[in-house]
């Protein structure tokens, strides 16, 4: 579930757009350096980002997977994550791996930092899932030799190898990996008392179709979920370092509903119901032992509200203190919904009973709402906000419409404006996140009778409404505690101005308010939520060695 995630795949991947920028200097050959030896190789993993703030809210997960997968012969990958600090890239040796992951908003500084490690003869690789969808830019404009599309697990040990031989392909299709060859990440590397919360991945893929999302397209519909005691080992280990707040990094946490039973069965598909009998079996197996887990943990994930009818998942849920799931409302009317394909979800008060049963099962929902929707008019937003007021959400977020790469919004939006995109230096807005941050346009799908700066201040008005700290202060009441109540507040707040930078900036005076702000409260929030560590927790089989237990043997 990625409706935090407003936001075009497979016809875009396939695209092989050439870049304005491109120079004749630019990389495009294949042929690094001369073979090497591996011991002789660092190899360098780098989450860019053009801000740095310290202190990270949620570990990188690709960051830890990618080190892990990375053979032993490399020695120690070192790794850097842009947003605590940035790259130095003066350790970069000639020869050195240097491996970049990047998504659309930080595709532009993994750029700046693949040319420069170029220029100092390291081999330089890109993948992610902005250079799943765009490997020629990275290949043309990031100093690529070499680019892997799709999930790096399996693939890397092979780009690493053929980095060493000077055999590099330009682009690995690396495809989708099954859940059983997903690689732990390697937690022992995290830099300490940095992130506020561990990331864990139990499920990728999503079996539903929204269009302003890519997961679908990129990830697939079909369900990858790992399997129950690697998820748990990791979770583990998290915890011995001190990690009590865990974020469930899923597309989807509740990949069957009862509906898709209920249609398996009317339709007499045996083995589809068995499939998704199984898949609902291990979703309850991991719950059950995450309830097993020091009870201080905390679990935050992304679920459809399907699950509000659900009652048995939500009770196990709650056994499982996972306390937060972000919930993709969208649109409060059903005009909106079909705008974007959700018609699985309600409107209205029937909305309204939806979201609160989440709550009135001990799990707070964070509520994520699209603004700019076709059918949407001024009237739309107070409609949501008093929606939003009214359904017992312990948090929300207001984003506005914006066509990500990979998504069916972004093919139509780029199929509009055909050759006649508007530009800013040479670089159309469909390749906006070109652009240099500082010009970069906040790009909204065109709407039939507001305009983007009328949709934006109404958004903007929505987020005061709900982060007023009246309503803020109401909504802590659900919390046991003064400190939990503090906490709730704070969180509130570093959330909302977090937000500034990608959901709603308005000017860059107030982005760099709000950047200023969001580091100020970060390290005393990073306190919140860890707690102390448990070298010696342990993972004890129960119940004759089928379960997993964790328990202190202090
Ligand atoms: C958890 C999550 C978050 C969390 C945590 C982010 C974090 N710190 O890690 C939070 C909630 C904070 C978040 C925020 C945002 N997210 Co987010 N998020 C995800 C989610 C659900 C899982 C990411 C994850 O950890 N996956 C597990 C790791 C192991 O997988 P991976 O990152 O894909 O890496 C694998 C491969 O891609 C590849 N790979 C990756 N990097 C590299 C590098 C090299 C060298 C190689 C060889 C391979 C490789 O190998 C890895 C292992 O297989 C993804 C959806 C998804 N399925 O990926 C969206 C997703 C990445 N997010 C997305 C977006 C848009 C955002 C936001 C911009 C939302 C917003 N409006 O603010 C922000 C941006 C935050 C930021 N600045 O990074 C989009 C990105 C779309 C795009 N085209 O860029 C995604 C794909 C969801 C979607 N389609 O809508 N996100
Ligand atoms: S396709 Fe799945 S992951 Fe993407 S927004 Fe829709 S429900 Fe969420």
């Amino acid at each position: 579930m990625t409706e935090h995630l407003a936001g075009g795949a497979a016809a875009e991947a396939r695209m092989h757009w050439r870049s304005p920028l491109r120079s004749d200097d630019a990389p495009t050959r294949v042929r690094p350096s001369p073979p090497v030896s591996a011991s002789d190789v660092t190899v360098h993993l780098v989450n860019p980002s053009h801000i740095s703030f310290g202190i990270g809210v949620i570990t990188p997960r690709w960051l830890f997977v990618l080190a892990s997968a990375t053979p032993a012969l490399y020695g120690r990958p070192q790794i850097t994550d842009e947003t605590l600090e940035p790259f130095a890239v003066d350790a970069v040796r000639a020869g050195d791996v240097v491996g970049i992951g990047i998504h659309t908003g930080n595709a532009l500084r993994g750029y700046e930092i693949g040319t420069l490690a170029r220029a100092r003869g390291a081999v330089v690789i890109y993948g992610g899932i902005h250079a799943t969808l765009y490997p020629d830019e990275a290949l043309d404009l990031g100093g690529a030799h070499a680019v892997v599309k799709g999930d790096g697990d399996v693939v890397w040990a092979t780009v690493l190898d053929d980095a060493v031989r000077g055999e590099l392909q330009r682009v690995y299709e690396a495809g989708r990996v099954d859940a059983d060859h997903f690689v732990p990440a390697r937690w022992e590397l995290l830099p300490k008392g940095r992130y506020m919360w561990g990331s864990v991945q139990t499920v990728r893929g999503c079996p539903k179709h929204c269009s302003f999302c890519s997961v679908w397209r990129t990830d697939g519909q079909t369900p990858r979920q790992r399997r129950v005691d690697v998820v748990v080992e990791e979770i583990v280990e998290l915890r011995r370092r001190g990690f009590r707040f865990v974020a469930l990094a899923d597309d989807n946490f509740y990949p069957v509903t009862l509906a898709d039973l209920a249609m398996a069965e009317r339709q007499h598909n045996v083995p589809r119901l068995e499939q998704l009998r199984t898949l609902r079996a291990e979703r309850f197996e991991l719950m059950e032992r995450l309830s097993q887990l020091p009870s201080d943990m905390v679990f935050f994930t992304q679920i459809t509200m399907e699950a509000a009818e659900d009652v048995e998942f939500l009770k196990a849920m709650k056994r499982a203190n996972i306390k937060g799931a972000l919930v993709g409302v969208e649109a409060v009317t059903p005009e909106g919904l079909k705008d974007v394909y959700k018609g699985f979800n309600d409107v209205g008060e029937a909305l309204v009973t939806r979201l609160r049963t989440f709550r009135d099962h001990g799990v707070g929902v964070l509520g994520s709402f699209i603004f700019g929707l076709p059918s949407d008019r001024p009237s739309t937003f107070a409609a949501t906000a008093d929606i939003a007021d009214r359904a017992g959400l312990a948090f929300a977020q207001f984003v506005m419409l914006t066509p990500y790469p990979g998504t069916v919004d972004f093919a139509a939006w780029e199929k509009s404006l055909g050759n006649n995109a508007a530009r800013i230096g040479n670089i159309p807005v469909t390749r906006h996140w070109l652009i240099p941050q500082e010009q970069r346009p906040k790009v909204y799908a065109p709407h039939p009778v507001m305009s983007p700066d009328e949709i934006r201040a109404r958004t903007q008005a929505v987020w005061d409404h709900f982060y007023s700290l009246r309503r803020i202060w109401a909504r802590s009441q659900v919390t046991p505690t003064i400190r939990a109540r503090v906490a709730f507040v704070l969180l509130s707040k570093l959330y909302r101005q977090m937000y500034a930078n990608t959901g709603i900036a308005t000017d860059s005076a107030r982005v760099n308010r709000a950047n200023r702000w969001a580091r100020l409260i970060a390290r005393p929030c990073r306190h919140l939520f860890t707690a102390r560590p448990l070298p010696d927790l342990q993972l004890r089989a129960v119940g004759g060695g089928a379960g997993v237990r964790a328990g202190s043997r202090g």
